[in-house]
């Protein structure tokens, strides 16, 4: 199995994606992690924000960070790779990414997804539920990488 894709928001990563990264990679030789960009939504961290943020925090030369426009389909032929990773937290995640992975297997039936749950400490851990933490100026040590959380105090945290 060499090559997969790991496409998502990441706005910001958390370490419950970093978890599904690290355990990818015992099945894969090399991970892409894709950034979609949607531009009718404005991000928390920006698309180059992200990409420094994930390059940073998992640091593994099998580990390859881009991002991508339009169909998330059209982006993993282009690249020459077939199978996608998906993460599953809970029951509720379910019903979404079984959507997704049949649309996507409608458009490209040659496209397979893989899903991966986190270690249990990550089940709970969304990047949504992060961002409205961390608009609080709650804590989020321990639900994202150092650097992310270094990140969002600087964006949330009491200016000088
Ligand atoms: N534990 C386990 N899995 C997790 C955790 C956790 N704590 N946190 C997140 N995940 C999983 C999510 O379930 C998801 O599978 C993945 O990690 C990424 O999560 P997010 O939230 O960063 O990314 P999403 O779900 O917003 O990504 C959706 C896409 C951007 C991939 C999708 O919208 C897309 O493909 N867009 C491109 C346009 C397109 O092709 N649209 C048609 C698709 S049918």
């Amino acid at each position: 199995m060499p090559v997969a894709i790991y496409p998502g928001s990441f706005d910001p990563l958390t370490n419950g994606h970093l978890s599904l990264i690290q355990r990818s990679l015992k099945m894969f030789d090399r991970l892409i992690v894709a950034i979609a960009v949607n531009p009718k939504k404005t991000p928390l961290f920006s698309q180059e924000e992200r990409i420094e943020l994930i390059r940073e925090a998992v640091n593994d030369p099998r580990v390859e960070v881009d991002a991508f426009h339009g169909l998330l389909v059209d982006y993993v032929h282009q690249r020459n790779v077939s199978v996608v990773i998906r993460g599953l937290r809970a029951v509720s995640d379910f019903e979404y990414e079984f959507q997704l992975a049949n649309m996507n297997r409608k458009l490209a039936p040659d496209i397979d997804t893989v899903f991966m749950m986190t270690g249990e400490d990550y089940f709970y851990i969304s990047s949504q539920l992060v961002r409205e933490v961390a608009t609080f100026g709650g804590n989020v040590d321990g639900l994202v990488p150092p650097n992310v959380n270094a990140g969002l105090k600087k964006k949330f945290g009491p200016k000088p």
